[in-house]
């Protein structure tokens, strides 16, 4: 692991460069804190153990009850505490705030409602732009069961077994340009997205798939990124045993430094 300045000097700039090259020698594991689940300060203790554990990012979002008050706290306090980057996965655009290093910025592909598609994106744009946020293009898929995230992001949810249909969608992301695309089961998911879909998309797209949701243990992450995950993200997981993040984060990526 780098000292602090030299993980700063390595990706300040560019949250895209330092994800790429951070890929360039294996897969890389986000920790997702949820500013509703604890205080600021416990948000930055988690975020520290994170760093010290081996993961690659902090991602800072969740599905219900955010204010922008309190993803600017907690974001200030993650960065007091770690060096790694801080990535909003912003719910609306409500929750962008300039502390942060970069922003998914996300459109739920799979809504019924248009505002999760572009809307929410239309009134976040300027914002991303007057605040200095960079943003990182994502094509953002649910897949069963969805949990919150599904229900509030008004989800046609892809069903288990309907692999072509996550292939089609993250074709697509690709095709519109964006650079990454995430399969989400949702937070609290009882089983991840099946593996032979996360390999199947990663066959079909040339840009970082990202997995989340219901990655709960080693071996659900070791099936993750079996089937080609380029990304896992963990939230519920490291909320409830932070420990946990040391065995996953030694599947990934050992260093984006090197
Ligand atoms: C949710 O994919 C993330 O958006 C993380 O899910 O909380 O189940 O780890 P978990």
């Amino acid at each position: 692991m780098p000292k602090d300045g030299d993980s700063l000097r390595t990706w300040k700039g560019s949250v895209l460069n330092y994800i790429m090259h951070g890929l360039e020698s294996g897969p890389l594991l986000f920790v997702l804190i949820d500013p509703d689940k604890q205080g600021a300060k416990k948000a930055g203790e988690m975020a520290k153990i994170a760093q010290k554990s081996g993961a690659h990012a902090i991602m800072v979002g969740g599905s219900t009850g955010l204010t922008r008050n309190t993803v600017r706290n907690t974001v200030i306090a993650i960065k007091s505490e770690c060096s790694l980057p801080v990535i909003l996965f912003p719910r609306s655009a409500e929750c962008l705030v300039g502390e942060a290093d970069a922003v998914f910025f996300m459109s739920l592909l799979n809504s019924r409602n248009r505002n999760k598609i572009i809307g929410e994106q239309v009134k976040g744009a300027p914002l991303v732009k007057k605040l200095g946020i960079e943003p990182l293009p994502m094509g953002y898929i649910i897949v069963e069961p969805g949990m919150a995230v599904g229900e509030v992001g008004e989800a046609e949810v892809i069903k288990r077994e309907n692999v072509e249909e996550a292939v089609a969608y993250a074709l697509a992301a690709e095709y519109l340009g964006m650079k990454f695309v995430y399969l989400e089961a949702g937070s609290g998911a009882p089983e991840p997205v099946p593996p032979d879909m996360i390999k199947a998309v990663g066959d079909a797209v040339s840009i970082p798939v990202i997995v989340g949701g219901g990655i709960t243990t080693p071996e659900r992450a070791k099936g993750a990124l079996d089937a080609g995950a380029d990304i896992i993200v963990v939230g519920t997981a490291a909320e409830k045993n932070i420990d946990i993040l040391r065995s996953m984060a030694s599947m990934t990526s050992a260093s984006v430094y090197k």
